[in-house]
């Protein structure tokens, strides 16, 4: 996969030379290539904003940088003609990035990342790409962030470990939380290594049994309980053809029960007795 970055902060994408995505690179999996938004400019101060119209706080990225630098990143495909990358704008008026949105873009081949600074950049830039090339504006969580450099380092981390090679078998991403398929929308449980005891607190006794299958149902009650405490709007997502027997006697021992009329499971409501 090739992954251009325009930024006015390409220090800000270090990280990209370190551990997976570093790695990556290394091996060739990835072609990340950076590029200066500055170098885009043709004033002497290199000027990338300016007051917004219609008033208000803040400055605005000027469009005639990014558009150069664009113009630059899609010509730079050269003979393969024709091929332009998927331009992912980071901004908190995005569609929320989740795991299904990064294998969507790790199914892509050429990925170019446009993270601004100040309130954002000229409208008329995204909608002027979006006539050229698939445009997606990607927001990675419900908090405001000063920029879209770190947004850009999520989303190529989240996107660089499904490419195929890039993942040893040990690190296999088959369960994840996120994954499509049986673990989906469960929270992983509490991980253990060696010591057996330490500080007085020893390992649960069942993962030192040499019992795989009371193993593998024990780590699901307690992805099940992490579900519950930590994303209860995720129980409602619960597949009841997902759930055996077992399954389901755990879940009546957390308070979940599935719900016939409403088709889905539900917790027990708390503070209402028989
Ligand atoms: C991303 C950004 C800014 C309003 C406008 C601009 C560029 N989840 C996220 N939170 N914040 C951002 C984001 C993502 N993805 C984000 C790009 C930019 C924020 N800002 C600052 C804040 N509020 C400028």
């Amino acid at each position: 996969m090739r992954i251009d970055v325009v930024t006015i902060f390409p220090e800000y994408l270090e990280p990209l030379n370190v551990s997976l995505v570093g790695k990556a690179r290394a091996r060739g999996l990835l072609d990340v290539r950076l590029h200066g938004l500055r170098e885009h400019t043709s004033d002497v101060h290199r000027t990338v904003d300016d007051s917004p119209y219609g008033g208000g706080p803040g400055m605005v990225m000027k469009p005639e940088p990014w558009a150069a630098a664009l113009d630059g990143i899609v010509d730079s495909a050269g003979e393969a003609d024709g091929e332009v990358p998927t331009l992912v704008v980071p901004t908190p008026s995005g569609r929320p990035f989740t795991q299904a949105l990064a294998q969507e873009l790790a199914g892509r081949p050429w990925l170019a990342f446009a993270p601004a600074r100040y309130e954002g950049i000229d409208r008329r830039v995204i909608d002027a790409a979006a006539e050229r090339m698939p445009v997606v504006e990607v927001s990675i969580g419900d908090y405001v962030l000063a920029g879209g450099e770190v947004a850009v380092l999520v989303i190529v981390e989240a996107v660089a470990r499904l490419l195929p090679g890039v993942l040893g078998n040990a690190e296999s991403h088959q369960d994840d939380s996120f994954a499509p398929g049986r673990m989906a929308d469960l929270l992983e449980g509490p991980v253990y290594t060696k010591p057996a005891e330490w500080r007085d607190r020893p390992v649960p006794e069942v993962l030192l049994s040499g019992n795989h299958g009371l193993i593998a149902r024990w780590r699901r009650e307690q992805a099940f309980a992490r579900t519950l405490a930590m994303r209860p709007d995720l129980v409602e997502r619960w597949d009841r053809a997902a759930m055996d027997k077992h399954d389901l006697k755990a879940l009546a021992g957390l308070g979940v029960h599935w719900d016939e009329p409403s088709g889905r499971f539900r917790r027990r409501p708390i503070g209402v007795e028989e």
